[in-house]
This record gives C-alpha cells, structure tokens and sequence, in this order.
C-alpha cells in the first residue's frame, strides 16, 4: 500500500519534471520487432526502447549501416543515430526534434522485417 502510493507521488512527480522538456515514450522490444511498430509523437520528446528479449537488438536510423538503405527514412536535417548493441533488460533513449518521418531498423534483424516507423509531428 505505502509503496503503491511512494510510486504513484513519483511518477507524477516525474511527469510535471519531464512536461517541459517533451513526453516520454516507450517502445517495447520484444521477439523479432518493436512494439508499437508505429508511433506518434511531437517534437521534442523522448522514447526509451526497452529490450524485454534475451536477445541483443539495435535501434538504428542511419542508412550508412544498413544492408538496404531504403530500409531508413529521416526527415530532412535530422542526424543519423545507433544505439549500439542493446543487451537484455536494457533501455536506449533518443530524443527527436525534427519534425517528420523516421523509419529504423534493428542492425541484426533487419532482414527478418524488424523495422518500425516514428512520426514526429510539430
Ligand atoms: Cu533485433
């Protein structure tokens, strides 16, 4: 009971911290794609993907590193980003503040269809 209410204070506290720097998001990693697969958000927030596998995956959104460039979309001005190796329980964070349509892979899946879609709108 005490630390149902301790966690309710602290995500509503954590909620009024972050509202002035954007939302934050979750996509959740799971066996062989992101969830959701498609997401909207405005531009300035955060989205933490989850790796809740026991396998390592990647968020990648640079053409440069995939094995079919088509496979990534930024909008114009926005950098490339990698996560890197994600282990299992681990979280990457990116913050998107460009508007537009990113489409991003996962570096070792991205044959088997692990490829998501972020719409960032103003
Ligand atoms: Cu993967």
């Amino acid at each position: 009971m005490k630390n149902s209410k301790l966690g309710f204070l602290a995500v509503t506290f954590f909620g009024l911290a972050t509202q002035s720097f954007g939302a934050m998001h979750t996509v959740h990693i799971v066996s062989g794609k992101f969830d959701p697969a498609d997401l909207e958000i405005t531009s300035g927030d955060t989205v933490e993907f989850i790796n809740d596998t026991r396998g390592v995956h990647t968020v990648t959104a640079d053409p440069t590193l995939a094995k079919d460039p088509a496979n990534v979309v930024l909008p114009t001005g926005a950098a490339p980003f990698n996560s890197g190796s994600i282990q299992p329980g681990k979280v990457f964070t990116h913050v998107f503040d460009v508007e537009g349509d990113y489409r991003y892979i996962c570096l070792p899946h991205e044959r088997m269809g692990m490829i998501a879609r972020i719409r960032v709108v103003p």
